[in-house]
């Protein structure tokens, strides 16, 4: 057992993971022929003639998008109906058939320009599975993936995120697909190495449900074998219906635990991604108009997965080709709330001291310096330590952030939050993992001083940063 631990300490993000994991909240955008046809999945025989957002604005995307707090936006450029947003020059399906301004449009590069104009990161999301295309089923067909891959990732700046959907169903001719993924992956890796490539790929591990849940303990070091494709076909979508909003698959609710790890041959840093929509399904239907997602539910959700895997949230353009006005209230209240949250760290300026520091570079002063590159940890093979914060005054407060240095690994196994009653220090909450952030909630205490015991890890803690945070009553 031991051996394994200490090889799981130190198993680190690649440098793409680490910037992907600290964009933290993100948006999916589900836009094609569908959103005209009032379905989830297009059969591939819609007529381009349908796509006709006559109101298409991709800066108002960006726009909610920003006010949401989120810090990137992924677009699918080509969904299972094979209709493309970009005039590709491998495929007469696609906007430049279609009434959208006049066949000269193209819904990629004005999403991507919003996007920069805004200071979103901009990521395309590409169905390998295509009901349109008639190589679909045969090796031209990777070939045909390929090109349009290299359309997409030579033409539209940076991309920091390709997004493989698994669905694997049929073509047009009743043939089923046999993926090159690992040419796929050769393609990305050459024009966009700064890219993630998730869910069907090496980088970003789909959290296993669509419906917002997320693990108590969310691992980023698991065994290797999660990488496996058939695993992700296995569990996504398989009916053109929205059931799958509430579905969580309970199973495999363990995934890095000690047990898992010593059971594995080979370990990596794969970490998990929260995908959900605002509303029940992926594409925009009137009927859900009073379905959108409330600000409680989403702060559930936000909460429940920001830190430790990122959140991409699902907001679907209506047929005019904006973001329905709903939503976009939605958002802007979600974002008010969370800059009020996190406006004030009611833990700055407090005296802090630790059980034990490496050295004075890794003293628990770091904790409050605000930098994910600066870090306290006590020495190797301390598996339990304590900071402790003593205020200036009494606050209070319902919030506890916490993050490790993941870039020297993932350690923390469990730990509490405590306050000083005036007699006797009182357990306020525990927890499990932290990694690159945990947020904690609990009723509001009231306290000057505060201490986080750290009461497992592997080799030994790190944590970069401390908050302390006080959530308004909605
Ligand atoms: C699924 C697809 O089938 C859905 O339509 C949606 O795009 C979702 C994000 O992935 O597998």
């Amino acid at each position: 057992m031991e051996e394994v631990i200490v090889r799981a300490a130190h198993v680190t993000p690649s440098p793409r993971q680490l910037a992907w994991q600290r964009l933290e909240f993100t948006a999916f955008i589900h836009f094609t022929v569908n959103t005209f046809t009032d379905r989830e999945w297009g059969d591939g025989t819609e007529s381009p003639a349908i796509f006709n957002p006559t109101r298409f604005d991709a800066r108002q995307w960006a726009q909610v998008c920003k006010d949401a707090g989120m810090k990137g936006l992924i677009l699918t450029a080509k969904h299972h109906d094979g209709f493309c947003l970009w005039p590709s020059q491998y495929t007469e399906h696609s906007v430049k058939n279609s009434p959208f301004r006049d066949g000269k449009g193209d819904v990629v590069a004005e999403t991507a320009a919003a996007c920069r104009e805004y200071g979103l990161k901009f990521g395309i999301y590409l169905s390998p599975w295509d009901r349109h295309e008639a190589t679909y089923g045969s090796e031209q067909y990777n070939v045909h993936f390929k090109n349009q891959l290299r359309e997409l990732l030579s033409n539209y700046g940076d991309i920091y995120c390709v997004w493989f959907d698994g669905a694997c169903g049929e073509g047009p001719n009743g043939k089923r697909q046999v993926y090159d993924w690992d040419g796929y992956y050769e393609v990305i890796r050459e024009l966009q190495p700064g890219a993630v490539i998730s869910v069907c790929g090496p980088d970003v591990r789909w959290c296993g449900n669509e419906a917002g849940h997320t693990r108590p303990s969310e691992w980023s070091v698991v065994p290797a074998y999660l990488r496996d494709q058939e695993k992700i076909i296995e569990k996504s979508q398989h009916e053109d219906d929205a059931e799958f909003s509430h579905r969580v698959t309970t199973q495999d609710q363990d995934l890095g635990s000690r047990e898992r790890l010593c059971a594995a041959s080979e370990l990596v840093w794969y970490p998990a991604e929260v995908d959900t929509s605002i509303r029940p399904g992926w594409f925009y239907h009137a009927e859900q108009d009073s379905q959108v997602k409330s600000l409680e539910q989403l702060l559930e959700i936000y909460y429940g997965s920001v830190g430790n895997a990122v959140l991409l949230l699902n907001l679907p353009p209506t047929p005019e080709g904006l973001i329905h006005g709903t939503d976009a209230a939605r958002m802007r209240e979600l974002g008010e709330t969370l800059r009020e949250t996190f406006r004030e760290n009611l833990a700055a300026g407090a005296a802090i001291s630790a059980t034990e520091s490496l050295d004075v570079g890794h003293g628990p002063d770091q904790l409050l310096d605000g930098s994910e590159s600066t870090y306290w940890t006590p020495n190797p093979g301390t598996e339990k330590a304590m900071v402790e914060l003593t205020l200036p005054e009494p606050k209070s407060f319902n919030l506890l952030m916490l993050q490790e240095h993941i870039a020297c690994g993932q350690r923390i196994e469990s730990f509490k939050l405590q306050i000083w009653s005036g007699l006797q220090w009182e357990t306020i909450a525990e927890s499990t993992v932290v990694g690159y952030k945990r947020l904690l909630r609990f009723d509001t205490v009231t306290a000057d001083r505060v201490r986080v015991a750290i009461t497992s890890s592997r080799v030994c803690p790190t944590l970069a940063n401390i908050g302390m945070y006080y959530r308004q009553p909605l």
